[in-house]
């Protein structure tokens, strides 16, 4: 299962540390590798494929053997492909790094089942209880429960809601800031933290990633401080000056939530699941809204942790039963890690270099499991945790308690899927211990000493998004959720989607403007040739096309597609390759742009394949790729309420312009126009039609005003271009104007106009400020010269300390160096000297005007 691996606490922090300073790209040194205690890697071995099956030449990135492997089914007839994907711990709203995860898994799957023609059995199963959810859960329990109990009427904060508030505080500092003196107080607080933490609180911004990657663990660590700094701050505001009891709590909240918990937690009844599963329900609903939006397919089958308890329970007896696993006193069941090995198995087959990585495996066992423990080996690991009082908790043989993170997606995959997975996915982090783990518990559990199971096939690890070199992570409080992502505007499903496209799938990606533009700039394209394709169909339908000639640029396009059509094989068949893809998608487009006199067949032929590829990708929700004929992705069109209206201001809009530029304006047809556009759209205007309908009658007037006063041309067509720049653009509208006879394209705004736009307007401001800075440097020199007429001339040549001596007018005759001054020198002398004379006798005269 899928969770984040960042807490408060220090393990957090090397992990975080480590997943910074080990970008994937550095992976490839360990390729092939031997475990780090010299053991050989096991082989893998790669299922055989029956001899009639027809396979595609597909090769799969996987993490087990770190290469490139030909992908074989288990299914003897190539057919049925098993993916069990590892899902979210739902506990909080998913963020864009679990965006990241989820839509590169369903590119990926989507290219299994729609390009290649795989039966994908893609079963995901949400983590509905682990350490997350019952601190979340308790947490959150306690918080409200405390809340309602000191609910006041007049919202005001009573003396004994204040005491908790101040112990709550304490208790934070004494956890998290340790360097603070015991004693610290709210109202000492900001003077504390200046002397303990000196120069740490105004912190500078994490540095360049692609600098020194060392670097960034000291950030990491102070990132955290400043969190915990900041927290306590707010919490030390509020005790001082409390206000209302809202106000009061949500300065507070994040104090009081540890604390509570530390009081009352252990209270909790072990046989009430109800709000862990509430709290489950609640996020695992919300991610599935999220991925909808996100146009990520439903899983074919989900299973929840909380209802495989009993099947959990039967896998960790039989793997007891095996000889690998032992349970302790106190009610836990661990993994033996050494007898594991020693029956011939190998540990740690995905990140061998990491095997005695104590501060991995301790996260792995999770927040509540601190302190001591009764196993055998320090890297054992939980099969089966005992509940500590206030833990929910099932019954098993060992007493009550609940499973182990790993054991669950061993335990359900096994049950839904058998023996042996084709593919098993997750996010890179999950690497170890993680898919590690559950690759030791499974073969445990269905080898047998006669029969060595390979249980998961291909292990396939999506790369992480980061954020100026860090993870998101939501103990940083710095992190985005996918809900407020596409509310702003800023992404768009499609342009999240295409970033992704646009990098390798298994590679980390850094979110850079550079990246921006290129998802900008490559949605754009794809924008402009949909529209010009659906243009061309829309009036080639209306007439009978017959039979087209074929000409030379048709026969050139037509063997490029061909061509585009074997590269895109190739690079989908070399492990998804979709930044490939994209880039011969683009360029197929810029070659039929490029291309004059096209046969529109030739170009629906194009637009055709194009829209099933990037239907494949899940870049058009509403794709559907059993319509061989649609061309065009979602959103090409403008709201179905606007259309009347602005078909109508646009047209009336072409035949301004054809009058206006016809040479002498015709005002009276100018005018009969505008009163020819009537609307025959049903009346009253519908509420959301109405701003439309307010741009189709302004112009109207507007136009007609024009023509009554037999306004120019040009006034005529700066009013046409007011209603394409300002009304209609205002309104998320384009019409796009064309050669004539062609009407305006009336089109959507999309984020490469509106860059192109603003471009356009910066390049504009940038011309008028390098106008005023020219008229400034020209006014400048016209004082400069204001001045110096004053210089009498004769006075002109004997400030400058060039020469030694001059004659009766002031021309020089020596200069400083003693040499006589040349024939040629002294003429232009003399004509400076002229020009000076004049510009003082101006000088003069205007002095004697005043
Ligand atoms: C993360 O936090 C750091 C430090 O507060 C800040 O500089 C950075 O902009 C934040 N990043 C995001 C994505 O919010
Ligand atoms: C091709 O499209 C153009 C413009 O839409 C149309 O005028 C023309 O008739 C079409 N040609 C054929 C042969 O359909
Ligand atoms: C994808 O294909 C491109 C172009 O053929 C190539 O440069 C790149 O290395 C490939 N990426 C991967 C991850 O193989
Ligand atoms: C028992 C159980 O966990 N899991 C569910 C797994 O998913 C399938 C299909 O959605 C359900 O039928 C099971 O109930």
């Amino acid at each position: 299962m899928r969770r984040l691996r960042l807490g408060g606490d220090v393990n957090s922090l090397t992990l975080l540390s480590r997943a910074v300073s080990f970008p994937l790209q550095k992976l490839s040194a360990h390729q092939h590798t031997m475990a780090s205690d010299g053991r050989k890697q096991p082989p893998w071995i790669p299922p055989q494929p029956r001899p009639d099956a027809q396979l595609p030449r597909l090769k799969i990135y996987n993490s087990l053997t770190r290469s490139k492997d030909d992908f074989v089914p288990v299914d003897p007839e190539g057919k049925v492909v098993t993916w069990y994907a590892c899902g979210p711990t739902v506990y909080e709203d998913a963020h864009l790094g679990h965006a990241k995860n989820y839509v590169s898994t369903d590119i990926i799957r989507r290219i299994m089942k729609d390009y290649f023609g795989f039966r994908v059995k893609f079963v995901m199963n949400t983590t509905d209880i682990d350490d997350k959810i019952i601190l979340q859960g308790r947490q959150q329990y306690l918080l409200s429960r405390f809340k309602h109990e000191h609910a006041s009427e007049d919202d005001s904060v009573s003396d004994p809601v204040l005491a908790e508030g101040r112990a709550a505080f304490k208790h934070y500092i004494c956890k998290n800031l340790p360097s603070l003196p015991s004693d610290t107080s709210p109202e000492t607080f900001f003077e504390a933290v200046g002397k303990a933490y000196k120069g740490k609180a105004g912190l500078p911004p994490p540095a360049d990633p692609a600098t020194g990657q060392q670097g960034q663990a000291a950030t990491v660590a102070e990132l955290l401080l400043k969190v915990h700094i900041g927290t306590a701050g707010s919490a030390a505001e509020a005790l001082q000056a409390p206000g209302t009891l809202p106000a009061f709590f949500a300065k507070t909240d994040d104090v009081l939530l540890p604390y509570l918990d530390s009081l009352h937690g252990a209270e909790m009844d072990s046989n009430n699941h109800q709000i862990y599963l509430e709290l489950g329900r609640k996020f695992e609903r919300r991610f599935f809204e999220d991925m909808n939006a996100l146009n990520v397919l439903v899983p074919d089958q989900l299973t929840r942790v909380t209802e495989y308890v009993p099947q959990i329970v039967c896998f960790v007896e039989k793997i007891v039963a095996n000889g690998f696993g032992y349970a302790t006193p106190d009610g836990s069941v661990y993994f033996d890690i050494d007898s594991f090995e020693k029956a011939g198995h190998s540990y740690s087959r995905l990140e061998p270099w990491n095997k005695n990585d104590r501060a991995l495996q301790a996260d792995g066992e999770g927040s509540l499991s601190k302190g001591k423990s009764m196993k055998r080996g320090e890297n054992h690991f939980a099969l089966w945790k005992a509940s500590k009082p206030g833990e929910p908790a099932w019954p098993s043989p060992w007493g009550h308690g609940r499973p182990g993170w790993h054991i669950e997606c061993s335990a359900m995959a096994s049950e839904v899927i058998g023996k042996t997975i084709d593919i098993h996915s997750g996010g890179v982090d999950l690497r170890f211990p993680h898919h590690d783990n559950e690759l030791a518990q499974s073969e445990a559990y269905w080898s047998s000493p006669s029969c060595q199971v390979q249980w998961t096939n291909y292990f396939v690890h999506m790369g992480q998004l980061r954020i100026r070199g860090l993870k998101m992570s939501k103990s940083l409080k710095n992190y985005t959720t996918i809900r407020s992502v596409l509310s702003e505007q800023e992404w768009s499903a499609r342009s999240l989607r295409i970033c992704f496209l646009l990098m390798p799938w298994q590679d980390g990606i850094e979110v850079t403007d550079e990246l921006m533009k290129a998802v900008v700039g490559w949605e754009g394209k794809l924008n402009n040739f949909f529209l010009k394709s659906l243009d061309l169909w829309k009036h080639s339908l209306a007439k009978t096309s017959g039979q087209e000639e074929l000409g030379i640029a048709d026969q050139q396009l037509l063997s490029a597609l061909e061509k585009a059509k074997m590269d895109v094989d190739m690079a989908l068949c070399d492990s998804f390759n979709t930044s490939a893809v994209m880039r011969i998608l683009s360029d197929l487009v810029t070659e039929s742009n490029s291309a004059e006199g096209l046969s529109n067949q030739t170009v629906f032929l194009l637009a055709r394949w194009v829209t099933r590829i990037i239907a494949i990708f899940g870049l058009d929700p509403e794709g559907d790729l059993g319509n061989p004929d649609r061309i065009g992705w979602s959103g090409l069109d403008i709201p179905v309420l606007a259309k009347p209206y602005v078909y109508h201001a646009s047209q009336l809009r072409d035949k301004v312009r054809t009058l206006a530029c016809s040479g002498s304006v015709d005002h009276a047809a100018v005018a009969k126009l505008a009163d020819g556009t009537t609307i025959t759209a049903s009346s009253p205007v519908a509420e959301r039609s109405q701003p439309y309908d307010l741009v189709l009658q302004q112009f109207r007037t507007d136009v007609k005003a024009l023509a009554a006063q037999q306004a120019p041309a040009k006034d005529l067509l700066a009013l046409c271009d007011q209603l394409r720049d300002v009304h209609l653009w205002n309104l998320g509208i384009y019409l796009e104007d064309r050669n004539s006879p062609q009407p305006a394209l009336v089109r959507p705004l999309d984020k490469l106009l509106v860059e192109a736009r603003a471009a356009q307007e910066s390049a504009g401001a940038a011309k008028a400020k390098a106008k005023l800075e020219q008229q400034a440097r020209e006014a400048e020199a016209e004082r400069e010269l204001r001045e110096r007429a004053k210089i009498h001339p004769l006075q002109m040549f004997k400030t400058s300390g060039e020469y030694l001596e001059w004659d009766e007018s002031g021309i020089p005759t020596v200069d400083a160096a003693g040499t006589v001054v040349s024939k040629n020198r002294r003429k232009k002398l003399l004509k400076e000297w002229e020009k000076q004379k004049m510009r003082h006798e101006e000088w003069l005269a205007t002095q004697q005007a005043e």
